[in-house]
């Protein structure tokens, strides 16, 4: 039998992360689930036999390092690290905010690219995957340094397939609209579980970190000479950022 292809998924613990981690190990992935929080991630890898645990800082060099030592051959990075944080508008926002968001979603991404980019090129190649959003497409008011960095994901990942050409390593973005996870608005308003609710108030049916799972599935599962530069995925009552059909 031949070996499973290896899949490692950054922000694994929650959300989009652990939904891809454990859709990539049903469908014939060894997937290495990396994030900060271990004890989310060991209840993940008890749900699949095939899914391993790596804590992982995405902002800390060492830590990536730590996680690409011993990995040679990596067929799937998805890199999934990031989050908001904040929604004020850009007159009023705090600057830490702006650096933590650089750091864990555009560094963090550059990090784990330069670490496993030699692993992804080995064997038959591999594919990196990033989750960026659509934020990194559009703006609105309050996205502000999500907004800002999501673009510079979406860069990157534009930026990286033009310098990979010729060289066996896909590159993809999923970028998402609405999608209810238990932890994305809640952190991006700071702990307002109320303020969270209400970003999702009177929409039929957000998409769920499931339905951006089977995204990320499906791109990574072309065949290899495919590359799927952008996969805009948002649900049926989300036009835009801000036109969405409420039944309030
Ligand atoms: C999250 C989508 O619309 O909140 O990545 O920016 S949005």
């Amino acid at each position: 039998m031949s070996p499973r292809p290896l899949a490692v998924v950054t922000g694994a613990s929650s959300g989009i992360g652990a939904a891809t981690a454990l859709r990539l190990a049903r469908d014939g992935f060894d997937v290495v689930a990396a994030a900060r929080r271990r004890d989310r991630l060991d209840a993940l890898a008890a749900q699949h036999e095939h899914i391993s645990a790596v804590t992982l800082d995405v902002t800390d060099d060492a830590s990536v390092r730590a996680l690409a030592d011993g990995l040679d051959d990596v067929a799937l990075l998805v890199a999934n690290a990031g989050g908001a944080f904040g929604a004020e508008h850009v007159a009023v926002a705090d600057v830490e905010d702006w650096r933590r968001m650089y750091d864990v979603n555009v560094l963090g991404m550059l990090r784990c690219v330069q670490a496993l980019l030699p692993a992804l090129e080995a064997g038959d190649g591999g594919h990196l995957v990033v989750t960026g959003s659509i934020a990194g497409h559009l703006v609105y008011e309050g996205g502000g340094g999500y907004v800002a960095a999501k673009h510079a994901v979406a860069a990157m990942a534009e930026t990286l397939r033009l310098e990979l050409t010729g060289r066996p390593v896909r590159v993809s973005e999923i970028a998402p609209g609405m999608v209810r996870t238990d932890e994305f608005s809640v952190v991006r308003l700071r702990g307002d579980q109320a303020a969270a609710d209400k970003v999702y108030a009177g929409v039929d049916a957000p998409l769920t970190a499931d339905d951006v799972a089977d995204c990320i599935a499906w791109v990574a599962t072309r065949p290899a000479h495919v590359n799927i530069d952008l996969l805009v995925v948002k649900p049926l009552a989300q036009a835009a950022p801000h036109k969405v059909d409420r039944r309030l």
